[in-house]
C-alpha cells in the first residue's frame, strides 16, 4: 500500500498511541464494572453522579420529547449515557496518568508499569471522589486493574508490533468481559438497605383485601387484574435513593404551630390502614400502561397535620432524590403515608421507606423517598411545574383498551381499565361502528377505596368485517370524557381511544 506522509504520520501515530489508549478505555469500563459488581445499582454506584447530572443538564424540552416520544427508551438512553461518560472519565484519568509517567522516565517497559499502578491510585480516589463508597471504589480500581495487568503482560517480549497487537485485541477483550460480567454480578447483587425484616403486619385483612382484589378481577385475557402484577415505576432517577429506613425522619416543617419529625418506628406505630389505591402517570400516553392499582398500608396523613396545627394553605413535598411537588393542603388532608405494597415492605422503587399517597391526583405528587412536608403560606411551583407541566391537579377521566380476543363462540372480546380518581367511574361504553352507536359494558365490582380503577370488559358478534371499536367512560358524577384528543403535555392525555379490529 502507498502512503502519503500524512496518511503514514496518522498510521504511525495509531500504532504508538492506539494500544495505549484502547489500554485506558478498557481500564474505564473496568472501573464501572467492577464498581457495579462491588454495589449493584445504588448510590454508591461510581456511574450514580454521574447519571444525575447528565439528567439534570439535559434541556428541559429534551426531556419533554423524551417522555412523549421515547418513555422508558429515554431513560434507558440516559443511563447508558451515563455509563458511557463513567467509563470516558475513568479512562481519561488512565490514560494522562499512564501518559504523564512514561513521557516522565524514558525506559518505557518499567514507566508504563509504574504509570499503571499510580492510574489505579487516582481510579481510586477518583471513584471514592464520585461515589464516598469504599467497596465501590476497590470495586472499580480491581475493575481498572485487569485491562492494566492484561497490557503489562502483553507488553513483554517478542516484538513491538505484537505487543501492540496483543495489547489492543487483549484491552477490547477484556472491557467487553468486564462489562458483561459486572452486569450479570451487579444486577444480582443490588441489596437496598430495607430488604430483609418485613414490617407490614401478616394480618388477615391484607390478604381479605387482596382475596376480594382477585375475586372482583374480571377474567380476560391480557389485562391486568384489579391489583397490578407489575406496577409501572417513573421518578427521575436512573439509580434510585436507597434511605436506611432506621435512619430515615420524616420533619412537618414551614408554615406550622408544631414543627415535627419522624421516625420510621414513630410512623408505624400510628394506626395502620389498608388502602386500595390507583395511580397515573401525566406524562403517559391516552391508552398507555402507566396507570397501575395497588393495596398500599400505611397510616392517614390527618393525624400528623392535627398534630402539627396547619397554617398555610399549600404544601411542598420534598423527598430523598431532590425531588418536589406543591399542592393544595385540602388534597392532603385524604392523603396516606404508605410503607406497604400488596402486604409487604414498600419497594425501593416505588419509594421506600414511605411515599405519600394523595387520593385522586396525578402520579407525580404521591412523592416517593419522601422526607419533608413543607406547609406554605403561598402557591410554588413543583419539579415538573418548573418543567411547563400541570401535573398536581386530579387525573382526567379514561377508558383504556387493552385487550382484543377471540373467544371460542366465534366472538369478539375487548376490555381494559377505567379510571377517574376520585370521581370513580360510574359507565364505560363501547361503539364497534367508530362511534355512531354506544353499549355498556359490564364493569368489574368495585374494590373498596375513594380513588380505585375499575375494569369493563365488552363482547359482541364479528360484523365481519373490519371495523373501529371506541371506548369512553362516564365519572362518577356524570360527566362524559372528553372526546377532543390531546397529548400529555401538559395537562395529562384526553381524548377517547379507539382500535381497528379486523372481522
Ligand atoms: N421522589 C420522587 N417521587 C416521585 C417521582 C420522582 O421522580 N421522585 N415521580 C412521580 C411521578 S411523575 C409518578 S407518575 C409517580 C409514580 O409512582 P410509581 O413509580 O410508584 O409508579 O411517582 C411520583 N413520585
Ligand atoms: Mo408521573
Amino acid at each position: 500500500m502507498d502512503h502519503t506522509p500524512r496518511t503514514a504520520a496518522a498510521v504511525d501515530a495509531a500504532r504508538e498511541y492506539g494500544p495505549a489508549l484502547l489500554v485506558a478505555l478498557a481500564a474505564g469500563v473496568g472501573a464501572v464494572a467492577g464498581s457495579f459488581a462491588a454495589v449493584g445499582r445504588l448510590p454508591a454506584f461510581v456511574a450514580a453522579p454521574v447519571a444525575r447530572l447528565v439528567v439534570a443538564v439535559t434541556p428541559d424540552v429534551v426531556v419533554r420529547y423524551s417522555i412523549l416520544l421515547l418513555g422508558d427508551v429515554g431513560d434507558s438512553i440516559a443511563f447508558l449515557l451515563a455509563l458511557t461518560l463513567t467509563a470516558l472519565l475513568f479512562g481519561v484519568v488512565v490514560w494522562a496518568v499512564r501518559l504523564a509517567a512514561t513521557a516522565a522516565d524514558g525506559d518505557r517497559l518499567d514507566a508504563t508499569v509504574a504509570g499503571s499502578v499510580l492510574a489505579l491510585v487516582a481510579v481510586l480516589v477518583l471513584a471514592v471522589g464520585l461515589a464516598g463508597d469504599a467497596t465501590s471504589a476497590v470495586g472499580a480500581t480491581v475493575g481498572a486493574a485487569v485491562p492494566l495487568t492484561l497490557a503489562a503482560l502483553a507488553g513483554r517480549g517478542e516484538s513491538p508490533d505484537a505487543a501492540a497487537r496483543r495489547t489492543a485485541l487483549g484491552s477490547i477483550a477484556a472491557a467487553v468481559g468486564l462489562a458483561l460480567a459486572g452486569g450479570v454480578i451487579g444486577t444480582r447483587r443490588t441489596v437496598s438497605a430495607g430488604d430483609g425484616t418485613t414490617t407490614v403486619p401478616a394480618d388477615s385483612e391484607v390478604g381479605r383485601l387482596l382475596d376480594l382484589a382477585r375475586e372482583r378481577s374480571l377474567a380476560v385475557e391480557g389485562i391486568e387484574p384489579l391489583v397490578s402484577e407489575r406496577f409501572y415505576e417513573v421518578d427521575i432517577n436512573q439509580v434510585d435513593p436507597d434511605p436506611d429506613r432506621d435512619e430515615w425522619t420524616l420533619s412537618v416543617t414551614g408554615a406550622v404551630e408544631n414543627a415535627g419529625e419522624y421516625s420510621y418506628d414513630d410512623l408505624t406505630s400510628m394506626p395502620t390502614e389498608h388502602r386500595f389505591n390507583t395511580l397515573r402517570c401525566v406524562g403517559e400516553s391516552l391508552n398507555g400502561m402507566k396507570m397501575d392499582n395497588a393495596l398500599w398500608t400505611g397510616t392517614p396523613l390527618m393525624q400528623i397535620l392535627e398534630d402539627a396545627g396547619l397554617q398555610g394553605d399549600y404544601v411542598m413535598l420534598r423527598a430523598a432524590d431532590g425531588f418536589y411537588e406543591e399542592f393544595s393542603v385540602s388534597a392532603l388532608r385524604n392523603g396516606f403515608l404508605a410503607w406497604g405494597m400488596n402486604g409487604a415492605d414498600l419497594p425501593r422503587g416505588h419509594g421506600a421507606p414511605v411515599r405519600a399517597l394523595i387520593p385522586g391526583h396525578w402520579g407525580e405528587i404521591n412523592v416517593k423517598w419522601l422526607t419533608e412536608i413543607e406547609i406554605l403560606d403561598e402557591e410554588m411551583e413543583g419539579y415538573w411545574e418548573e418543567r411547563g407541566w400541570h401535573g398536581t391537579g386530579p387525573v382526567n377521566t379514561v377508558a383504556k383498551l387493552h385487550a382484543v380476543n377471540r373467544l371460542d363462540d366465534g366472538r369478539i372480546e375487548v376490555g381494559g381499565h377505567a379510571y377517574a380518581g376520585t370521581r370513580g367511574i360510574e359507565r364505560v361504553e363501547v361503539s364497534t361502528d367508530g362511534g355512531d352507536t354506544w353499549t355498556d359494558a359490564d364493569l368489574s365490582e368495585p374494590l373498596p377505596g375513594d380513588d380505585v380503577w375499575r375494569q369493563w370488559v365488552y363482547r359482541y358478534d364479528s360484523p365481519g368485517t373490519q371495523h373501529e371499536v371506541v371506548v369512553r367512560a362516564t365519572d362518577g358524577t356524570g360527566t362524559l370524557q372528553p372526546e377532543d384528543e390531546r397529548r400529555a403535555f401538559p395537562n395529562g392525555p384526553s381524548g377517547w381511544v379507539s382500535r381497528t379490529v379486523g372481522a
